[in-house]
């Protein structure tokens, strides 16, 4: 866990106590903070309370109150988890009335870097790509020996992770959540994969979320190393704008993927792209980079071989929230029954268009069922499934072989499941039963 003398003493209020919150409340009470914790969620106060009594000579101390019920006046910070959503949410203007500002974990690890031994931060931000580089970034450092760590929007809060020996490389995924949530992280490398329309609910509209990614640039110094892949008009636009070192890259700059079987498909030409110029910034040879792009072993729940079964190849790309993300699956396989749906982002499925040839069948879930099967039904042969397992049924039934049945949504997951993670592993459990 990091923790941090400049914490000692000092006053916080933390709301929302998932996987951030309970990190963060660990961490402060570990630094000797007095902390006190709020969640919607009775369970997950509860777990709040659970946690294990801190180590070492700082004793914080812990207690449960609801920021929105409380006096404000005093406090070092209002700290919030990525997940409340800040434009709507009133702890915003009533933090603001007490002049006590709202940060996040990724704030918190800024402050705690003086306190670290040398090392550097690599930051990725983007709208699709993100915890691919992340992991590749981080696969390139270990295979050079490097002391590295990976946390972040990748699901493992930054605080929750051990402290790196001097020469340490933290590889951080950030989302434009947790960017809105920092003042001052100024990553020796800061990334950008891609920007298109995502979390429009959460922003003034595409500029708005546009303008979040931009700022993890403007926290950079002078002698630090933006690397911005400049394959859509948003990123060129950023990129114009960094005043400070800047290393643009393109999914075209990668001639011949053939030689890392994890990194196939377009998308990942733009990930490696930005991973190798990360890696020589680091420090790492051309031939440490060769091995670690051919021996990365690729992330769960993104274009991931899920079982091959009477011919028929099974594929998990649950991670694909977005238009964006799913049409370079599309392109991947020659002859797909395309499970999609949940809850849409955008009302258009255009990213995907000039893939649907790939497509046999679709079968559509969840809230963005009707509108997906009027859109698509012009096209190709439409199911609607309604769930995943039935879908995974329906699909099974008529696939030959050669075929895939790839589950690549389109659409966020939270209207019949946890998140992300939980849907890609019903979908597995959905094939293991057939
Ligand atoms: N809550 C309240 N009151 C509210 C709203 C929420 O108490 O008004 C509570 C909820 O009950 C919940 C907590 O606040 O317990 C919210 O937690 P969270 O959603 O931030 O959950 P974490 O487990 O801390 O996960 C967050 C990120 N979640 C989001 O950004 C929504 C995770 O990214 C991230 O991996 C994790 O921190 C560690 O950094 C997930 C994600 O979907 C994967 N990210 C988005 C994306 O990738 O598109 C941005
Ligand atoms: P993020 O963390 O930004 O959501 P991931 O690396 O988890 O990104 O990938 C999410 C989805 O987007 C996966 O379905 C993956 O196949 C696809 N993808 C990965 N890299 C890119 C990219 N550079 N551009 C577009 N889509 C991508």
């Amino acid at each position: 866990m990091i923790t941090s003398p400049a914490f000692r003493g000092k006053r916080y209020a933390v709301l929302g106590l998932a996987r951030t919150g309970l990190a963060t409340v660990r961490a402060l009470l570990a630094s000797g903070a007095q902390v006190t914790a709020w969640d919607t969620n009775a369970t997950a106060r509860e777990a709040a309370l659970q946690l294990p009594p801190a180590t070492g000579a700082a004793q914080g101390a812990l207690s449960l109150a609801d920021p929105l019920e409380m006096d404000l006046g005093g406090l070092d910070a209002v700290i919030v988890s990525p997940g409340v959503p800040l434009n709507s949410h009133p702890i915003a203007a009533k933090a603001r009335a007490a002049h006590v500002p709202i940060i996040g974990d990724i704030e918190l690890f800024a402050l705690a870097r003086a306190g670290l031994a040398a090392h550097k931060v690599v930051g990725i931000t983007g709208t699709n790509g993100k915890s691919t580089t992340t992991a590749l970034i981080h696969h390139l450092c270990t295979t050079a020996g490097l002391p590295t760590t990976l946390g972040g929007n990748i699901g493992l809060p930054i605080l929750g992770q051990d402290p790196l020996p001097s020469g340490g490389v933290y590889v951080l995924e950030l989302s434009s959540y947790q960017i809105d949530l920092s003042h001052s992280l100024a990553c020796d490398v800061a990334v950008l994969t891609n920007i298109t329309p995502d979390h429009l609910d959460r922003y003034d509209g595409f500029a708005g979320y546009c303008a979040s990614k931009e700022r993890l640039f403007g926290f950079q110094h002078a002698d630090q190393l933006a690397i911005i892949a400049c394959d859509d008009d948003p990123s060129r636009m950023i990129a114009s704008r960094v005043n400070h070192r800047l290393i643009r890259v393109h999914a075209a700059d990668i001639k011949d993927q053939g030689r890392w079987p994890t990194l196939q498909g377009p998308h990942n030409a733009q990930n490696v792209a930005i991973a190798i110029k990360v890696a020589a910034a680091l420090g790492i040879d051309d031939a440490t980079i060769e091995r670690g792009l051919a021996t990365y072993p690729g992330l769960p729940h993104r274009m991931q071989r899920v079982k091959e079964r009477l011919g028929v190849l099974y594929v998990n790309d649950s991670k694909a929230t977005n238009a964006d993300s799913t049409a370079p699956a599309l392109g991947a396989y020659p002859a797909i029954h395309w499970i999609l749906g949940g809850k849409a982002k955008t009302h258009d499925l255009d990213a995907c268009i000039k893939w649907f040839g790939n497509v046999k069948a679709a079968y559509v879930i969840g809230e963005a069922a009707p509108l997906f099967a009027e859109l698509l039904a012009p096209h190709m042969t439409v199911t609607q499934s309604g769930t995943l397992e039935q879908a995974v049924k329906d699909a099974a039934a008529v696939a030959v072989p050669g075929d895939t049945i790839l589950l690549s949504p389109a659409c966020a997951s939270f209207d019949q499941f946890r998140d992300f993670e939980a849907r890609g592993d019903a979908f597995r459990a959905a094939v293991e039963a057939l």
